[in-house]
């Protein structure tokens, strides 16, 4: 048999939120990726769907009054525009909660425990007394017992990057209502991930993709391959075969999602989607460089487990920083790809363009709008445009379109070279090497047609004239062809300049070296339009605005050093007496032993302490601070207190009155 179709993936979005950046990394090179091997000839299938399951989503429906299937509804329909509008095309969008994907990952946990690579284990699990519930997850943060950072319940997202337990946290506290959270034991199924360590060892050593997903997985391995809880206490998910209460983990039934994605596709297209998913494949998925962990090390064991075949690739691409931040939407550094971008008229070409040609696809990508303007007005619109426009203008002008004649063999050569130098980038998903090498054929072209100066040659030799003007034509044919895949709507326009009516998709890049035709052209238009400065000043104003926005709401205090600290003296003082302030429902008048000297404090407690609660009660207080009189009466110092119900602050073991506080 011959060799399968190739299956692409991209990594499902969660849906919890709008498109942005980060996810286009991972999304356009994929989506190009799949339209060049589509024009080299393969017969490929381009697979995506939203990820609706896990507490992410439903701490988000929690938070907009909704069901989790509402919101995800909503988001999938979001997700699904957006790729369009970008010019991602997927053969089929499914959704993680349909029925397909319920039931086939039912079967492949069926598969697992009937395998015997499914355990029953007690954990200690952290429990809200006040929420009455488990905290699995997202719902409970804490110290990463690994790093020492601060955590989500199921990885160490800020710090270490590992996956955690359930249990693993340390200091759990609840996300929901904040109460400090304590282990209760509850009964979990496990999958034995560590049965898999030698088989994954030599899968890692053959999986084809890019070196940083197999060199990180390899590393991992190595170290400790932990078993891996596979349920969670929650009703949002798939049922845990014979277990009401319980779902599979999120990041069992979500890749699951890929295959039943590809079976409700092959559905569709009357096709067999075991072909792709049992035994021998070519299956490719395209992730971000932050889940890894999951496709290289869990997934494949969780396939093989469960009898089918394992990914014949992993392409993961590197992490989106935002004027050299870190990508982040509470800190504001991000970019929405419809508000921001699309909205803004900016057209999708420019940002695959952007993206593709940034730097590899492993590197860390640094968005900004001054770069982003700079490389679309230099590379896109003064390289490619220029070309276009100067060979098209002069062809219409002289020859009412592409002339006949042959082409120049040099020309042909270097067309072919081209050809080669992107293949072999394309093959190895180094889309900067490919896409650079496509504006070196366009600078070529710009060269080509500035030394041989058609315009000049037309008044001594117009055959000659027509020569040059036809090499460029074909110079301009095969960028076309070959730019499709990055730019696929200018390739289209670029393609109609050239006199041509029908779908360049439908053309092989090969056809980059089969003469153009004569044929008359229309009067081009520019194919390009410049960014204007004032709208990358305005693109870039929007981002620092959201910024300092975020900045505002998370606003510290501002740090102080140990000597600002020493001009305060804070003591120990007991409550000698208590009376209310005349004409007061708030103040409270106390009379204060701090050690050598009795204090006369007015503080507002009035309403949350009877004085007989606090006569005899050692507090803290603040003994430098200026008199002030506050109606009417003095006050000589300030009591701490806590929170809008001013719970005082006590010392915990027993101290004199009068001892300093440092
Ligand atoms: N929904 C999103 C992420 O962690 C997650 C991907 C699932 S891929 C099967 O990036
Ligand atoms: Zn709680």
């Amino acid at each position: 048999m011959n060799s399968p179709p190739l299956l692409v993936t991209c990594g499902l979005p969660y849906t919890n939120g709008p498109c942005h950046l980060g996810h286009l990394r991972t999304y356009i090179p994929a989506d190009a990726f799949v339209r060049y091997m589509r024009r080299v000839g393969e017969d490929v299938v381009f697979i995506s769907g939203s990820d609706n399951h896990g507490t992410p989503i439903v701490v988000s429906a929690e938070q907009a009054g909704v069901s989790p299937r509402k919101l995800s509804e909503k988001y999938h329909q979001h997700f699904d525009l957006t790729f369009k509008r970008m010019g991602v095309i997927f053969d089929h969008f499914g959704m993680t909660d349909n029925p397909t994907n319920h039931k086939r990952t039912t079967e492949i946990v069926e598969a697992l425990i009937n395998n015997g690579y499914v355990f029953k284990q007690i954990v200690y699990q952290a429990y809200c007394i006040k929420c009455k519930r488990f905290l699995p997850d997202r719902y409970v943060e804490g110290i990463c017992p690994h790093c020492g950072t601060l955590a989500r319940g199921d990885e160490c997202d800020q710090g270490c990057g590992k996956h955690l337990e359930p249990g693993e946290i340390k200091e759990p506290v609840c996300k929901v209502c904040g109460t400090k959270a304590e282990f209760r034991d509850q009964e979990h199924y496990f999958f034995r991930l560590s049965a898999f360590k030698e088989y994954l060892l030599s899968y890692l050593e053959t999986v084809k993709g890019t070196s940083n997903a197999r060199n990180y997985a390899i590393g991992w391995i190595k170290e400790e391959l932990h078993d891996w809880c596979i349920t969670r206490t929650l009703e949002w998910g798939v049922k845990f075969p014979g277990r009401d209460d319980l779902v599979v983990y999120v990041w069992v039934d979500a890749p699951i999602g890929y295959i039943a994605f590809t079976e409700e596709w092959a559905k569709k297209e009357d096709k067999d989607w075991k072909r792709f998913w049992c035994g021998q494949n070519r299956v490719i998925h395209f992730i971000g460089g932050d889940i890894i962990y999951h496709h290289c090390v869990f997934w494949p064991a969780l396939l093989k487990g469960a009898g089918y075949g394992v990914p014949y690739a992993i392409v993961a691409s590197g992490m989106v920083k935002v004027d050299d931040h870190k990508f982040s939407k509470t800190r504001g550094y991000v970019v929405w790809t419809n508000e921001d971008y699309l909205d803004k008229g900016l057209p999708a070409d420019y940002l695959r363009y952007y993206l593709l040609s940034y730097t590899n696809h492993t590197k860390e990508l640094n968005f900004s709008w001054k770069v982003f303007g700079e490389r679309i007005n230099n590379e896109v619109v003064n390289i490619f445009g220029n070309f276009v426009y100067r060979t098209l203008f002069f062809a219409h002008k002289e020859f009412g379109g592409v002339p006949e004649g042959d082409i120049d063999p040099a020309i042909t050569t270097e067309i072919e070279k081209c050809l080669k130098t992107v293949d072999g980038f394309m093959q190895e998903y180094e889309f900067k090497g490919a896409v650079d090498t496509m504006m070196n054929l366009a600078a070529f072209g710009n060269t080509y047609i500035q030394s041989n100066a058609p315009w000049k040659l037309i008044k001594t030799d117009k055959t000659l004239a027509s020569t040059v003007i036809k090499n460029c034509t074909q110079i301009l044919k095969a960028l076309a062809l070959l730019i499709e895949p990055i730019m696929p709507e200018k390739a289209q326009d670029c393609w109609e300049m050239l006199g041509n009516t029908d779908p360049i998709a439908t053309h092989s890049i090969t056809e980059a070296i089969t003469e153009i035709k004569a044929r008359s052209i229309p009067l081009p238009k520019p194919l390009f339009a410049k960014i204007e400065e004032s709208q990358i000043t305005e693109l870039d104003a929007l981002l620092q605005k959201r910024v300092a926005e975020a900045n505002k709401k998370m606003e510290k205090a501002p740090t102080i050093s140990i000597e600002d600290f020493q001009r305060l003296e804070i003591k120990i003082g007991r409550v000698l007496g208590a009376e209310p302030v005349p004409k007061s429902n708030k103040l409270l008048k106390l009379q204060v032993d701090i050690g050598n000297e009795k204090r006369q404090i007015v503080a507002g407690l009035q309403q949350f302490y009877k004085p007989e609660e606090i006569v005899g009660r050692d507090v803290v207080v603040l003994t430098n601070l200026a008199p002030v009189k506050i109606f009417g009466v003095e006050s000589n110092g300030m009591i701490l207190a806590a929170g809008d119900a001013a719970s005082l602050l006590v010392p915990l073991r027993d101290v004199v009155p009068g001892t300093k506080i440092r």
